[in-house]
């Protein structure tokens, strides 16, 4: 007699939409605003597992997620293969999927299109299936992805420019203070360092002019001889400035982070300097790999579950950079736990990864979790518990969305111009090369 297949069928969808304390973290474009939206997946079986997926909470993302929710009611949590095309079906003439390719003015992440919104969105759902169908299972989602190679993941010191605190005194305070200038990059890296233990570095750039920066990478590795360091300024920089930073920067950076915005000036930096390129702009999707890589543009991609659409994507990405000799590590923008939770599964399943990872999380001090990650000498340890590992707080969630239904609406979409503006009422939203 054939076994009946253990089908795992969704029996609910939940989202929830909140709002998370963002510190003012300075980039290219603005400043954070002092709350930024997110949104929880849960997904629950008729087993009764639920899983939980994490994703960008932007009303844009909302719309997409909303439609998904209600076509996979039914399906088998285990169908992930099946997703990309779901949405697309239940997604595809959406208003907010049909936006055009534009420069995505908040999440600094290069031409967005509506494949890329509900890729983003898909990996939210991802995540969760994955959770419940490990949590069901009691396996890991690591083993869920094949098993991982490796015990612990190693994250960076992700620095920011940044103000004491947002402008009006909006939103929560911390104990950060201000860092503007090399001194205060260099006391926000060692406080990172003592806190968590990272031993990489990674400086948002294209906030000051490339000398002051260049001057913050130098009071860095004289504090920090040796370790390995990365700039940022999100494609804010000319190929002759991104030139002149590469040379003065290339016997202590590690790789120099989308100094130019777009393929094609990426690849003339390339093929003027020897000091590695990496993106989270020019390839954040499979048909720009092609186009990256023939150039020879970048020599490292940093990867992200939420842009690439979700953690089975990531190792395929992998296995096309393995291909091409390509390095890879991860790129990370506000996220809280579930989301650190899932690049730290995924990252354990890849064997060529080369640099630490990314994280946001160091500055989030608000979370939905029961007990927040922790990062132990820079590094997050692999968790073999069911799934992701990770429990909701429901105190907490209900509280993070209360914030999200009281505000008026101005804050539930990331906008980091219109943050700046309270402080600059005359700021616009820099046209690259902006030096
Ligand atoms: O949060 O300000 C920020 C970052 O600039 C983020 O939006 C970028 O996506 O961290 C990201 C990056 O590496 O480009
Ligand atoms: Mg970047």
């Amino acid at each position: 007699m054939t076994p009946s297949p253990h089908r795992l069928d969704i029996a609910e969808v939940r989202l929830t939409p909140i709002l998370v304390a963002d510190p003012p973290l300075l980039n290219t474009q603005g400043v954070h605003q002092p709350y930024t939206p997110r949104l929880i997946v849960e997904v629950v079986t008729e087993s009764g597992a639920t899983g939980v997926g994490e994703t960008y909470g932007d009303t844009k993302y909302l719309d997409i997620a909303q439609s998904l929710a209600g076509a996979l009611i039914g399906r088998p949590v285990t169908d992930l293969n099946g997703l990309p095309a779901l949405a697309a079906e239940v997604c595809g003439d959406s208003s907010a999927a049909t936006a055009a390719a534009a420069v995505d003015t908040g999440g600094l992440r290069g031409a967005q299109t509506a494949d890329k919104l509900r890729l983003s969105v898909l990996s939210g759902f991802e995540v969760a299936c994955l959770d419940a169908w490990g949590k069901d299972t009691g396996l890991p989602v690591h083993a869920l992805l094949g098993g991982r190679v490796r015990d612990r993941v190693e994250y960076s010191a992700y620095l920011f420019y940044r103000w004491a605190e947002h402008p009006g005194g909006r939103g929560e305070r911390d104990d950060w203070g201000a860092a503007l200038d090399p001194a205060g990059v260099v006391a926000q890296a060692r406080r990172l360092a003592d806190t968590h233990g990272f031993r990489s570095f990674k400086l948002k750039g294209g906030v000051f002019a490339p000398d002051q920066e260049v001057a913050a990478i130098r009071a860095l590795a004289d504090a920090f001889p040796g370790r390995p360091l990365r700039l940022d300024p999100n494609g804010a920089w000319s190929v002759a400035t991104s030139l002149e930073v590469a040379d003065a920067l290339r016997d202590v950076l590690e790789y120099l982070e989308d100094p130019a915005s777009g393929t094609a000036r990426m690849a003339e930096v390339a093929s003027a300097t020897d000091l590695p390129l990496a993106t989270n702009m020019c390839v954040t999707t499979f048909d720009e790999i092609a186009e990256a890589v023939t150039r020879g543009a970048v020599q490292i991609v940093l990867s992200d579950h939420h842009y690439w659409g979700g953690l089975r994507n990531t190792r395929e990405l992998a296995a096309v950079c393995r291909t091409f000799g390509i390095g890879l590590s991860m790129h990370s923008n506000t996220h809280l736990g579930i989301s650190l939770a899932a690049m730290t599964h995924v990252a354990a399943t890849v064997p060529d990864l080369h640099h630490a990872c990314d994280s946001h999380y160091p500055w989030q001090t608000e979370d939905v979790l029961t007990e927040r990650l922790a990062f132990r000498d820079g590094r997050m340890d692999v968790s073999d518990a069911p799934g992701l590992g990770v429990e909701l707080d429901r105190d907490r969630l209900a509280a993070l969305h209360r914030r999200w239904l009281a505000d008026d609406g101005a804050l539930r979409d990331r906008d980091d111009a219109a943050a700046m503006r309270l402080a600059d009422p005359d700021w616009v939203t820099p046209a690259v090369p902006r030096w």
